[in-house]
């Protein structure tokens, strides 16, 4: 089997299938894009994912997209070593459940601070000319990145972010105990606490730890995600924001308040 996955180091979306990708040890080649310059964008990668976002996967020719899709692909494709999907029904049904929400509230939430805080540098710097062309581009984000604008989300958009993301971490509190934990289905990794797991480390990586300091069981399961094998390999060097910007070291945590 040979896999190409079209992705970006610090793409959280990415981080997901390379995660999935290390855990079953499936060797793959990487081609890096870079999302500020467009290369998402160009009519070649369009062919294969005309979402015009990373990541993409392409399996011996067989083309995946969507970060949710190709790892619930690979699970049924690579079932060893290891799987991350449950045998029992229900509880495929409430893992299938919980990366919907997933997408639909801690995903897009942190898109805003991230845009906001790493990004924003980049798109202030174009012409109103050059940026709204770079946005009518765009088949999936054309309006989120004119809701942004060159001066950013207003503050009231970061705040609804913050508090999704909150309401995100209590959910994940709920569930654990639920579950009896460490992770949200139990005593096994499944794909949402890896559907979920990027979304926690780019706050954790724009200084937001403090927001679960509250729920224990939140904190034990960031560390027992973070000690996972396959977590050094997928968080390589330049996966983090604060590596690839380094403006966002000093002022992350007074930023994102
Ligand atoms: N639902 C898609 C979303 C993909 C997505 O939003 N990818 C981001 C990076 S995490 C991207 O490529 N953004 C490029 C852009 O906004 O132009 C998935 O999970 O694969």
């Amino acid at each position: 089997m040979s896999f190409t996955l079209y992705n970006a180091p610090q793409s959280t979306c990415s981080q997901r299938v390379r995660f999935v990708l290390n855990a079953k040890k499936l060797p793959f080649t990487e081609v890096k894009l870079d999302l500020l310059a467009g290369d998402q964008l160009k009519p070649d990668y369009l062919a294969l994912n005309p979402n015009g976002v990373v990541p993409t996967l392409d399996h011996d020719g067989a083309v995946v997209i969507d970060s949710s899709v190709i790892i619930e692909y690979l699970d049924e494709i690579a079932p060893n070593p290891v799987t991350f999907t449950p045998s029992e029904p229900t509880l495929r049904a409430r893992m299938r459940s919980l990366m919907r929400f997933i997408d639909e509230m801690p995903a897009a939430a942190v898109r805003v601070p991230t845009f906001n805080l790493a990004f924003l540098p980049r798109f202030a710097a174009m012409s109103e000319e050059e940026f709204l062309a770079f946005a009518e581009s765009k088949p999936l984000r054309k309006e989120f990145m004119l809701a942004m604008g060159r001066k950013g989300f207003p503050q009231k958009d970061m705040d609804g972010a913050m508090q999704r993301l909150r309401r995100t971490y209590e959910r994940m509190d709920a569930e654990i105990e639920k579950s009896g934990g460490p992770w949200l289905l139990g005593a096994d990794p499944s794909l949402a606490d890896i559907a979920l797991m990027p979304a926690i480390v780019r706050m954790a990586d724009l200084g937001r730890e403090a927001d679960w300091q509250d729920l224990p069981r939140v904190q034990r399961w960031y560390e027992a995600i973070r000690a996972h094998a396959a977590f050094a390999p997928t968080y390589y060097p330049g996966s983090l924001l604060t590596e690839r910007f380094p403006h966002l070291r000093k002022t992350e945590k007074q930023a994102a308040r």
